[in-house]
């Protein structure tokens, strides 16, 4: 058996509805989700959770050029993970999308309170196999799974677990394809167990 973790991407508040930049249904893949985090944790599979964490200037908002609402500041409500979402309290946040001048949507481009990135965490801890779901299927969960697989990771996606924004109208198809493409196998929540 490879050694697993599960990837969380950004299931905060923003993104859910009622948020600033809400993803449609983005909230819907937080029951399937418990229950895996649930079953895996007592597997002892180490559970992370990037997170959108911007500071209020930044060129990925529309006032400074970029294509969103303000989303994810630091320290905000809209930033704080889905009260729903069970993450244990030993799960592993990564944070990204700190700089003023780039957009990273990739958790490979995140690091955690001791300013790891994720890549090097992953190989401290022997990690080859990761289980990824979250938001959004169409920016973040594609660019972290395209990422993953660049740097030699399997991937299993959860696609009952993800949600796209959908800006044009079959843009989470697209990033579907494209995951699998990389080689990344999409599979339902309920095949882990
Ligand atoms: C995301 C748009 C802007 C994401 C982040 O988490 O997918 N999308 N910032
Ligand atoms: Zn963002």
């Amino acid at each position: 058996m490879m050694s697993t973790a599960l990837l969380l991407i950004d299931i905060q508040n923003d993104f859910c509805p009622g948020g600033s930049l809400a993803v449609p249904e983005g909230d819907s893949i937080i029951p399937p989700l418990n229950r895996v985090i649930a079953s895996l944790h007592a597997q002892g599979v180490p559970i992370l959770a990037s997170r959108d964490w911007h500071p209020i200037r930044t060129t990925h908002f529309q006032a400074w050029g970029g294509v969103w609402p303000p989303h994810c500041v630091q320290n905000t409500p809209g930033a704080a993970f889905r009260a729903g979402l069970a993450l244990p309290p030993d799960a592993v946040v990564f944070s990204k999308g700190m700089a003023e001048n780039a957009d990273s949507y990739s958790a490979f481009e995140a690091t955690d309170a001791a300013g790891e990135a994720l890549t090097p965490w992953l190989k401290a801890h022997g990690i080859q196999h990761l289980v990824v779901a979250g938001l959004a299927t169409d920016y973040c969960v594609k660019s972290s799974v395209l990422d993953a697989r660049r740097e030699g990771f399997s991937v299993q996606v959860l696609q009952d677990a993800v949600r796209g924004v959908e800006l044009h109208p079959g843009d989470t198809e697209k990033a579907l394809a494209a995951m699998s493409a990389a080689g990344a196998q999409l599979i339902d929540s309920r095949q882990i167990n």
